[in-house]
């Protein structure tokens, strides 16, 4: 036996009192993690003397954690060995562990990053907030979502050390908290080298107020301290929308001040009151505008406590900052209100009023009168512009795919491209091949590895050297046979969890993404009834056998969002009661989407929905992780898309609907009352939101979808993401997918090709990319 069982059989006996055929599940997850965490703890030190990057992110969606660092650390298969001679196995871990301090896209791109930056040995630590609370977790009541917290913590937390001596104090006008920091050690693959992620925690200065308690005032007593603790209670639920919450603004100054306190005790530890080395030392890299008060902060931070001079501290502010854009959509863009801004952290907002100078200044000095255009204030209608702060004081700006990062410059951010071009750049947003082939997929990983070896593990374009298999019948075979068999525990484990039976040998056609109308889950769930008409009427008769999955979480604010929910639930509880449509179709809506249901879903689907109207979604990151899986885009021109299509080859893809250009050219005459007057088609899908065909409970949600497409609501246009305009390319290309889907031999063929020509969007390229143009280190 070695050293890491031995570890685990010691662990089990002097914390749980148990041998190993003794314990239970949790009991043997927490001692196979701390005995991982043992075995790393001489390897996990930073450095001296080299530049480190820090990811400054509101979120970080990590997923289950002890797969990927067993895998890492390359004690996999021993930890699986030493729990089958007990009896057990990892996959016994799968109900314990689960974390969600992110809700989508964004969080899960910061987790890729952190496990590329690992592996490829480039310094990057991330920096961000232990909620108590991570996104909520969803479940189905009569199809209407609900709600219930996430106590993530329920199962303790083996993979984070507090760290007590890092603590820092952060000031709030109205109280002052303790930062205290918890770190998780970020594992690159092979185990080389060790980050960390930073998460902080707000607790009270002291624990609670004893003369009170004395006094027998209990609840004022801990009023403090619950008062602290409210700060990192939990993650905002909005992805992709500004609610601008004094609660949220909190949290941003939080873990930003926080973390840039921690940043300089560190250099100062090195180089006293020397500031001149500090952006040799570190760069910090803003995801999105949710920690862009650092900017500010910092200024505050070098001139109030170290006496730097504006100047001298903004100079240091721009080498130092980078800012990632994560959408064009009005309104994520965070503006925040003076007032509030001024009652929560007044020391800051001088700052943000230096800021305010700097920028005439600076845009006098290139001859530009910015006091008389309004996108460059920073502070503007008594409202403070994140966005615009952080690309004037920040050396980057970066969108997260080609088309994104044109429509920036070219339209959104168009007035700031024009006076500094040399601070734009593109960043195509990438994902873990790690996580998201080696671990979720080991089917087709062997396979991979079989035929080419195993270093695309760290090298996805290796991928390359697959694409001859796809004209090779015994290798699409097993392919195909792969696929069935990921469908099969996919089935599985629907059964379990949804108490729905799939039927492996359908076409898996799966929209996974949050709920967003923009992303046009209610345009696919359009299609569905089309074609469910169709079928019913026998105008359709050719049509393959189809399971179309979705999952999404609705922020739960967003009434509209709910209300599609609903629509699609309801469309399932029809199409799936209708004895016609056995063996032919199915409609299943999953609960509580997330990283480890992705894990699940992706692998066994033939068909990636990516439906948003083009122009809208910055790249997208589930569109790579079912092309890496070899799954068929049916998709528009939009985000990553584009470049999915563009090494894939457009032959192995399903591309429909309007272009960038064309919505623009679209939006002056785009009438969809007239659509759904002069097609029927149209006409009889789009009425069931209000002919009685389905019922939303009485809540009046079927007609409000109704008249957002037909009048529009308050200021917003009709239809604004012209659903109708792409109804009948959509369609269409569904059923030419579905149709190709018949020749299964030439369908694997494009799959595989799919896999082959994966290789640009492995986490690592784009990793790589902000290390040498952006931070270089
Ligand atoms: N994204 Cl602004 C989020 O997940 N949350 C957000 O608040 C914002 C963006 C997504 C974006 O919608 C996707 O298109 C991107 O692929 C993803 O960020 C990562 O860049």
């Amino acid at each position: 036996m070695d050293r890491f069982e031995e570890k685990i059989g010691e662990l089990l006996r002097l914390d749980f009192g148990v041998t190993p055929d003794g314990a239970d599940a949790k009991q043997l997850y927490t001692a196979v993690s701390q005995a991982a965490m043992d075995s790393l703890r001489d390897g996990w030190k930073k450095p001296a003397g080299k530049k480190r990057a820090c990811y400054f992110s509101a979120e970080f969606l990590m997923g289950r954690l002890v797969n990927s660092n067993l895998m890492n650390l390359g004690l996999l298969e021993e930890a699986d060995r030493y729990l089958k001679a007990h009896g057990r196995s990892v996959a016994d871990f799968e109900q314990i562990e689960d974390d969600a301090l992110g809700n989508g896209g964004l969080g899960r791109l910061a987790a890729c990053f952190l496990d590329s930056a690992a592996t490829h040995g480039i310094p990057l630590d991330g920096y961000g907030i232990r909620y108590r609370y991570g996104l909520f977790r969803q479940y189905f009541e009569d199809g209407f979502q609900r709600e219930r917290a996430d106590d993530w913590l329920r199962f303790g937390d083996p993979w984070s050390v507090r760290r007590e001596e890092d603590a820092v104090e952060v000031r709030f006008a109205d109280q002052t908290v303790r930062a205290v920091p918890y770190d998780m050690p970020v594992i690159g693959y092979g185990g080389k080298t060790i980050n960390t992620l930073r998460l902080w925690q707000s607790e009270p200065l002291s624990a609670f107020d004893f003369d009170l308690f004395n006094r027998q005032e209990y609840d004022r007593a801990v009023a403090e301290k619950n008062r602290a603790e409210e700060i990192s209670y939990v993650l905002y639920p909005n992805d992709d929308t500004d609610a601008g919450k004094r609660l949220r603004l909190k949290q941003q100054y939080f873990f930003s001040s926080a973390s840039l306190q921690s940043i300089l005790r560190e250099y100062l530890g090195r180089h006293g009151e020397d500031f001149s080395a500090f952006a040799d030392e570190y760069a910090v890299q803003l995801n999105d505008t949710h920690p862009t008060v650092s900017i500010p902060e910092l200024l505050r931070l070098l001139m109030e406590e170290h006496g730097l001079c504006y100047d001298e501290a903004f100079s240091i502010a721009q080498r130092v900052f980078a800012y990632t854009n994560h959408t064009i959509m009005a309104e994520a863009l965070e503006k925040w209100d003076v007032g509030l801004f001024l009652s929560v952290i007044p020391e800051v907002y001088p700052y943000v009023v230096m800021l305010q100078n700097g920028l005439k200044q600076a845009l006098h000095n290139k001859g530009i009168n910015g006091a008389d255009q309004i996108p460059y204030y920073l502070v503007d209608d008594g409202r403070i512009h994140m966005a615009r702060m952080a690309i004037f004081a920040a050396h980057s700006t970066n969108g997260v795919a080609r088309i994104h990062t044109e429509i920036l410059k070219e339209t959104a951010l168009r007035e700031w491209y024009a006076v500094w071009p040399e601070r734009f750049n593109n960043k195509t947003n990438g994902i873990t091949q790690r996580r998201w082939l080696a671990l979720c997929n080991p089917e087709l990983s062997g396979f991979i590895t079989e035929r080419i070896g195993d270093g695309w593990i760290t090298e996805l374009d290796e991928l390359k050297k697959l694409a001859p298999y796809a004209d090779d019948e015994r290798a699409r075979e097993r392919f195909l046979a792969i696929k069935r068999e990921k469908k099969c525990q996919l089935a599985a484990y629907v059964k379990a969890r949804e108490g729905v039976e799939l039927n492996p040998d359908f076409l898996f056609d799966i929209q996974v993404k949050r709920l967003h109308e923009y992303k046009r889950q209610l345009l696919n769930a359009f299609s569905i009834l089309d074609i469910y008409f169709a079928l019913k009427d026998g105008r359709l008769t050719d049509f393959y056998p189809t399971v179309f999955l979705f999952g999404a979480k609705a922020a739960p604010g967003y009434y509209r969002a709910k209300g599609i929910i609903k629509y699609l639930n309801e469309i399932a509880k029809r199409v799936n009661g209708d004895p016609d449509m056995k063996g032919r179709m199915q409609v299943v809506f999953v609960q509580n989407y997330d990283v480890s249901y992705a894990e699940k879903l992706i692998p066994a689907a033939d068909v990636s929905e990516q439906i948003s109207t083009a122009g809208t979604e910055a790249s997208g990151t589930s569109n790579m992780k079912f092309m890496l899986n070899g799954a068929v885009t049916l998709g528009t021109l939009d985000g990553a898309n584009i470049e999915i299509v563009e090494q894939a080859g457009a032959e192995n893809n399903f591309i429909f609907g309007a272009t960038v250009e064309e919505i623009a050219s679209a939006a002056s005459t785009y009438d969809p009352k007239a659509l759904c007057r002069d097609n029927p088609r149209i006409r009889r899908v789009v009425d069931t939101l209000v002919d009685g065909t389905f019922s939303d409970g009485g809540t009046g949600m079927f007609r409000e979808l109704y008249d957002s497409l037909m009048t529009g609501a308050s200021w917003h246009r009709p239809d604004q993401y012209y659903l109708l305009l792409d109804f009948e390319s959509y369609c269409d290309a569904k059923l030419r997918v579905n149709r190709a889907y018949r020749d299964r031999a030439a369908f694997a063929r494009k799959c595989l090709l799919n896999t082959a020509n994966a290789g640009k969007f492995s986490s690592d390229r784009t990793i790589r990319e902000y290390a040498r143009e952006i931070w270089g280190v």
